[in-house]
């Protein structure tokens, strides 16, 4: 049975702060670095309970904030398959993180284990790795001692991107079986990445040098590596990459940086020239936005929603071209209600879309519904899957022209292409520059596919975010009661108008989006929506 006394030990060693109220949100545990120790010790035993309840599957464990400031932090935990965790684990690792002494926390342990029906004497295995903040060697330290204290077998594999560390976890589970992922190292990632990226742009134009903002981030050393092993098939030019500079993690630069300020990073000025391509990674390097100067020297973004519109026609192309559209072979797109109202209408026109709440575990499941399903959120993160019976389909499939097997192979490269546990800025961007290798398209090009409407975000503070309580995808407000009215009399004055409220999963504000056919108008109804939150 579980060695109590040894648990409570080691727990002891990382006291909980005392005032602070710990959730595992949208991405985890997330907050100061330097808050975060107990938090992530008892994560190494709740690493090591879910993985016995899996009978000894590994478990990921990935230490990043992401796109947040430096002095944050977070911590997050992945499944079997390279996903997400399981939503009802969420809230044991809220009740966990949150036990007020190292008592209190045996107990909440032990409660986990009969509640949840946990063989303990199953073994317990965790990969883990982090990014590239200052805190993350401390944090990685406690999740050890965490482990430790269980008695669990860690895997530590430094410092990765988070997409590499899902990769990791999918290809350790499927070792050996008919579904194998892949090889479980750095040098098998790069290998399928390069290697099918070489196949897809074989016989195209070698394009024009591509500038990667890697946001000061662990992207950084992983572009670094994966430039080596592309070789001549790409022209790649990384940026911010001073990963131990103090302070410039996601400072000024990074993925978020450019959707939210809708700018070129300023290292960038006088970097990029007109015409050009360049993209930037978020700190984690799981977010993808693309963008360049026109001949006037001015900005034009193409975010997850034209990488979605890019990505999700061209593979409706290459199954028609091979001969494998039919009922029973089904390609989607997932977005969240911050797609741009001109995207969704774009791809709506072609095959089916879908909207759910925010948060990459919702895309990804309803993307799972579809043959191929394509989900990219409005910032950048997303992927495609392709389904087990898809990939059955097309390695099945006789091809009767030689356009069919060459589409077929394509389609088969992409599977390979696509690191389809999670959004990988990397692998996304690889992607992007396949397609535009293949439509033979510069970036205005890709960026006319459809006309964004102009649009507007922001942040209110409210006393309590808790009592916004939405339906429809977040799309209307069901509580406070009669506000969504409210919101809704005041779309209707507005060209082309839509707006909703929601709250935010990672930080304690309300959001505000707003959109309409004209800036000023879309800047006035966010504002009088954001008075109404008030
Ligand atoms: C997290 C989510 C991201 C979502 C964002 C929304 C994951 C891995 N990340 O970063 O998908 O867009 O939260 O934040 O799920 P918000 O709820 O504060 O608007
Ligand atoms: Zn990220």
């Amino acid at each position: 049975s579980l060695d109590v006394d040894a648990i409570i030990a080691h727990a002891d060693q990382y006291p909980k702060p005392a005032g602070v109220h710990f959730q595992y949100g949208t991405a985890g545990f997330r907050t100061r670095g330097d808050i975060l120790e107990s938090v992530v010790f008892r994560v190494g035993v709740l690493a090591a309970l879910r993985s016995k309840k899996l009978d000894g599957k590994t478990i990921g464990v990935m230490i990043t904030a992401s796109h947040n400031p430096e002095h944050d932090n977070g911590v997050k935990l992945v499944d079997p398959r390279g996903e997400m965790l399981e939503a009802a684990w969420e809230i044991h690792a809220t009740t966990l993180a949150n036990a007020q002494t190292s008592q209190e926390f045996v107990q909440t342990v032990q409660t986990l284990i009969s509640a949840a029906n946990i063989d303990i004497t199953k073994p317990a295995n965790v990969v883990y790795a982090r990014d590239t903040r200052p805190t993350g060697p401390a944090l990685v330290a406690a999740l050890e001692l965490g482990l430790k204290a269980i008695g669990a077998q860690g895997r530590n594999e430094g410092v990765q991107t988070t997409p590499v560390l899902h990769y990791f976890v999918r290809c350790i589970n499927s070792k050996g079986t008919k579904d194998s992922y892949g090889d479980d190292s750095v040098d098998g990632y790069m290998k399928k990445l390069s290697e099918s990226f070489k196949s897809l742009v074989a016989g195209k134009t070698r394009p024009e040098p591509l500038i990667i903002d890697c946001a000061n981030g662990v992207g950084a050393p992983t572009a670094e590596i994966l430039v080596k092993y592309l070789g001549e098939s790409i022209p790649l030019i990384l940026h911010n990459t001073a990963i131990s500079t103090k302070g410039a993690l996601n400072y000024e630069c990074g993925a978020d940086y450019v959707k939210t300020q809708q700018r070129l990073p300023p290292s960038l000025n006088g970097v990029l020239k007109p015409g050009q391509r360049a993209c930037s990674l978020d700190g984690d390097a799981d977010r993808l936005i693309y963008y360049y100067l026109d001949e006037r020297g001015h900005f034009h973004m193409l975010d997850g929603d034209k990488i979605a519109a890019l990505v999700a026609a061209f593979i409706i192309d290459l199954v028609n071209l091979a001969g494998l559209s039919g009922d029973d072979f089904k390609v989607g797109v997932v977005q969240t209600a911050y797609a741009n109202g001109s995207s969704t209408k774009y791809l709506a026109d072609r095959m089916p879309v879908k909207c759910v709440p925010t948060g990459v575990k919702h895309l990804h499941h309803a993307a799972e519904h579809y043959s191929v399903g394509v989900y990219f959120e409005a910032n950048g993160h997303g992927t495609v899957l392709f389904s087990p019976s898809a990939v059955e389909a097309m390695k099945s499939h006789k091809p009767s022209t030689p356009a069919q097997a060459s589409a077929l192979q394509h389609l088969i490269n992409l599977t390979e292409l696509i690191n389809q546990t999670v959004g990988d800025a990397l692998s996304d961007m690889l992607l992007v520059e396949v397609v535009l290798a293949h439509r033979s398209f510069t970036g205005a090009e890709w960026n006319s596919l459809y006309n964004d409407l102009p649009n507007r975000l922001v942040k209110v503070v409210v006393k309590d975010r808790n009592i916004f309580k939405t339906e429809d995808a977040e799309r209307r407000l069901v509580s406070p009661v009669g506000l969504q009215e409210k919101v809704d009399e005041l779309v209707r004055k507005y060209d082309g108008g839509r707006s909703f409220v929601r709250p935010s999963g990672t930080e304690d504000v309300v959001r505000v989006y707003a959109e309409a056919t004209s800036r000023p108008q879309t800047d006035e109804l966010a504002l009088k929506v954001a008075q109404l939150v008030y």
